[in-house]
């Protein structure tokens, strides 16, 4: 008994089986793997009523069919999982491929990972020797001294403001200047000044020609013509007669300040040989020439010519010279310019014996007396035909006879050359 329900036990068991495997055989299990249900070449494995789809790299899902993201792929390292960070660096943006993914750099980056840097500089970036840095899609340079601007491009101008004095010439260099200096001024920013041509002489120049001098007390720089050459030069030149280009029928005020050209016929002023001889001891040459090529000179120590108050009274020294004394070694007969004032036709200061205005009655103005020996601003004549008295007379030289070329001019008396 015991055994026979044992039987059917392992019967019953036994059945249920192959009960089993008989029903599945009466179904027939198909091939699910045909046709191919796994897309993108996954490999696909055939189950009971079921399959299985082994997928390439890249791809996932039950039939292969979704392409893994790979701009969010997942990192592992030391048991953590996180997003790589690495992906498309620096702002870029990722497209995702198959097993595989593709950058589109921001723009000044490079490489799979956008994690480089393009090198902005070359050699080129930087003018004038300025150094570059390297930027984002961009660069600065570093420039040097002198330079500015974005590529150092620009030569920063060193002339603003200008440094040069007395109205000098700025020329702009690379972080300096140089200063061009109108005539009679020097040093570097043209700050220097002469107070006569003697000092032009001595410090810049022996070239004989028209310079800028600034007297002691003067206002501002006057032009002067420098004798350069005449007896070891450093002349003053403060009165020039060569072509009678130039009337010398003035009224005060003209003589007062000057007139004629400086390269030509003219009188400096009688302020401006004022202050000239204030400065210090001057002495006065007069250069003359006659219309036979005949030239001689005369000197004086001790010049000065006292100022608008006191109507520019002519003080002279010691004679020398080849000319003979006109000035101060007049005959009685006729005069002595020493100590005599200047007069002009508009304000008689002279010491005519005869009811006469020397200035007017000789055309000129001068430190007349009674009224000359020495006339030498008077009416110019264009040839050597006798005058009698009219005229650039030199009365101790040719007598009343009008002169072609006469020079005043004045130097310190401690001048040496
Ligand atoms: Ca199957
Ligand atoms: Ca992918
Ligand atoms: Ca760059
Ligand atoms: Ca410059």
């Amino acid at each position: 008994m015991s055994f026979h329900v044992l039987f059917f036990g392992a019967l019953a068991g036994g059945w249920r089986t192959w009960c089993t495997w008989q029903h599945l055989a009466g179904l027939k299990d198909s091939n699910d793997c045909d046709p191919n249900p796994c897309v993108h070449n996954g490999n696909c494995t055939d189950g009971i009523n079921s399959f299985t789809c082994t997928c390439p790299e890249g791809y996932e899902g039950r039939f292969c069919e979704k392409n893994i993201n790979d701009c969010n792929r997942m990192t592992r390292k030391g048991g953590n999982v996180y997003l790589s960070k690495h992906l498309c660096a620096n702002g870029g943006t990722c497209i995702d491929k198959v097993n595989d993914y593709e950058c589109y750099c921001a723009p000044g980056f490079t490489g799979k990972d956008c994690g480089r840097n393009i090198e902005d500089c070359t050699e080129y970036s930087c003018l004038n020797g300025g150094t570059c840095k390297d930027g984002i899609n961009s660069f600065s340079c570093h420039c040097p001294a002198g330079y500015t601007g974005r590529i150092c491009e620009i030569n920063s101008d060193d002339c603003l403001p200008n440094p040069c004095e007395n109205n000098g010439t700025c020329i702009d260099g690379v972080n300096s200047y140089s200063c061009v200096c109108l005539s009679g001024y020097a040093g570097a920013n043209c700050e220097t000044t002469y107070r006569d041509c003697a000092e032009i002489y001595k410090n810049w120049t022996q070239t004989s020609g028209v310079y800028y001098i600034t007297p002691q007390g003067a206002p501002k720089a006057i032009l002067v013509y420098c004798d350069m050459t005449t007896a070891g030069g450093g002349w003053t030149v403060f009165q020039r007669r060569v072509d009678g280009a130039v009337t010398f029928y003035r009224n005060w005020t003209e003589y007062q300040h000057g007139f004629g050209n400086i390269d030509g016929d003219y009188w400096l002023g009688n302020d401006n040989i004022h202050m000239l001889t204030s400065q210090g001891h001057y002495i006065l040459r007069v250069d003359l020439s006659d219309w036979e090529g005949n030239s001689v000179w005369a000197q004086y120590n001790n010049f000065t010519v006292e100022d608008e108050e006191h109507k520019y009274r002519l003080h002279l020294g010691a004679y020398s010279g080849s000319a003979g004394d006109a000035l101060t070694n007049a005959r009685p007969v006729y005069s002595n310019h020493n100590n005599m004032y200047f007069s002009t036709y508009d304000q008689n200061n002279d010491k005519a014996t005869r009811q006469w205005n020397c200035a007017k009655r000789w055309q000129s103005g001068w430190w007349y007396n009674n009224c000359y020996d020495a006339h030498l601003n008077g009416v110019y004549h264009h040839s050597c035909s006798y005058k009698e008295w009219d005229g650039i007379i030199w009365l101790q030289w040719k007598d009343k006879l009008s002169l072609r070329t006469v020079s005043l001019k004045m130097r310190p008396a401690d001048f040496q050359n």
